[in-house]
């Protein structure tokens, strides 16, 4: 297996985590590259759930685990995570997981500027998870940030600190949310850094030498494409480049090392939080593919909003997402349905657009344009092979290939790890 980057091909929550899973059997390095624990990935293996955050997924199969620069740490919740797959029976060592000596920190302030923004905005809320990816992306960008590798230097946390605060607490102030004690920060940092730093080395460099011993590394993408700062429905994203050419930059490798890049898509749609969302049902339909998808946030627990696939959006994220192959999940919530619709672009104005425009007041008013397909009788759930399909979900599956661009190159029909057809 060359080197394989799998990114969310809708708005996250496409299933990655079971894909991951899979391929990372046949990886040697599983590594994620952008985001933080506002992830949530879901692994089963067995009678075992296994509900992942910032933690790479390949450590489940045990794999070397490796958080590159791209991601936002924060220390409290890393190493509560580790405990928590501890219990769980799973070795987590600094031998299993690497964390890049440069990656930026996520200290409680920015949770907490995080949620009095959020709380600020009313109903314009982001619909954020809470957890202060936000602010410490500003804080790497606008070079103010605390890194892995400075708790390794105590005597400069001071004026780091007071550097920090100094815009924090003035913007919490603003906002009416409690101020920090620069102190107590401090002290808090100074008690995690014996736990975190064992952890802590130029990942870079075990990278280039694993790339020259041939060993195939799986870079694993959190969110998805039109949650990209980017590409996605800004200003309703995450804070990150979620794209698969992030892989690199994020680990510190060149763009040749991305290797082959398969986008996770569900057979329906769904998001959480705010934002557009041009096929979003809120009738009866939607509510169907809630229950049945079991469609709760990983994290925050947060119901999600269901609606038909949207094809122009998926074909948009292929394009600038670099997606060569799609793995479509949860076919089987579509089973029994008797008609299918697919979004195969939107209505703005009168004019129609086969790409969703940027404008946030444009993508508020896109009517989605439907094409209407007749649904199947039979069941997928737990398919394993192509010719167990009932013949109107494969054409469903190729509707989706030629209005994407895209072929679907995997079909997940379970979250049982072995219910994987790879398509040819
Ligand atoms: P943030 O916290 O700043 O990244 O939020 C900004 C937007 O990004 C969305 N977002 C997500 N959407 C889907 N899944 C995510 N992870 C968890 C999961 C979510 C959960 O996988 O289940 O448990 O609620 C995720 N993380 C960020 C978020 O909804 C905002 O729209
Ligand atoms: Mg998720």
């Amino acid at each position: 297996m060359a080197n394989v980057t799998i990114i969310g091909a809708q708005w996250g929550d496409e299933g990655k985590g079971k894909v991951v899973d899979w391929l990372a059997s046949r990886a040697d390095i599983v590594v994620r590259f952008q985001g933080g624990h506002n992830a949530g990935h879901t692994l089963v293996v067995g009678n075992q759930t296994y509900k992942l955050s910032l933690l790479p997924s390949g450590l489940v199969r045990g794999k070397l685990g490796i958080i590159g620069n791209g991601v936002v740490i924060d220390p409290s919740a890393l190493l509560l995570e580790i405990e928590r797959m501890r219990d769980q029976g799973l070795h987590i060592t600094p031998e299993t997981l690497r964390i890049a000596d440069n990656a930026p920190l996520i200290l409680p302030v920015h949770a907490a500027i995080d949620r009095a923004r959020e709380a600020a905005r009313g109903e314009r809320r982001i619909g954020t998870t809470g957890r202060g990816i936000g602010p410490a992306y500003e804080d790497k960008v606008a070079r103010r940030a605390i890194r892995v590798c400075d708790l390794a230097e105590p005597e400069t946390l001071d004026w780091r600190l007071d550097e920090l605060l100094l815009h924090h607490n003035t913007l919490l102030a603003g906002l009416g949310a409690e101020t920090f004690e620069k102190q107590t920060l401090r002290n808090d940092l100074i008690a995690l850094a014996p736990q975190i730093l064992p952890f802590a080395e130029p990942v870079w460099e075990r990278l280039a030498e694993a790339r020259k011993s041939g060993a195939r590394i799986l870079f694993e993408g959190a969110q998805a494409v039109m949650l990209d700062v980017d590409h996605g429905t800004y200003p309703y994203v995450t804070s990150s480049n979620t794209v698969a050419g992030q892989a690199a930059a994020g680990a510190g490798l060149g763009p040749d090392a991305v290797g082959r890049v398969l986008g996770i898509a569900k057979a329906y749609c769904t998001r959480v939080g705010s934002g557009p969302f041009p096929t979003e049902l809120s009738d009866a339909t939607g509510r169907l593919l809630g229950e049945r998808g079991h469609e709760f946030g990983t994290v925050t627990g947060r119901a999600r909003r269901c609606g038909w696939f949207d094809a122009a959006l998926v074909r948009q994220a292929v394009k600038v997402g670099g997606i060569q192959g799609l793995a479509l999940t949860k076919l089987d919530v579509l089973d029994q349905m008797q008609e299918l619709k697919i979004g195969i672009g939107y209505r703005i104005d009168g004019a129609e657009y086969r790409h969703l425009p940027p404008g946030a007041a444009a993508q508020a008013k896109a009517e989605p344009i439907y094409e209407t397909i007749e649904g199947w009788s039979g069941s997928t759930r737990g398919a394993r092979s192509y010719a167990e399909l009932p013949a109107q979900a494969i054409k469903y599956i190729r509707r989706i290939e030629e209005l994407v661009e895209c072929p679907v190159t995997l079909l997940s029909t379970s979250p049982e790890r072995d219910d994987t057809i790879l398509m040819t």
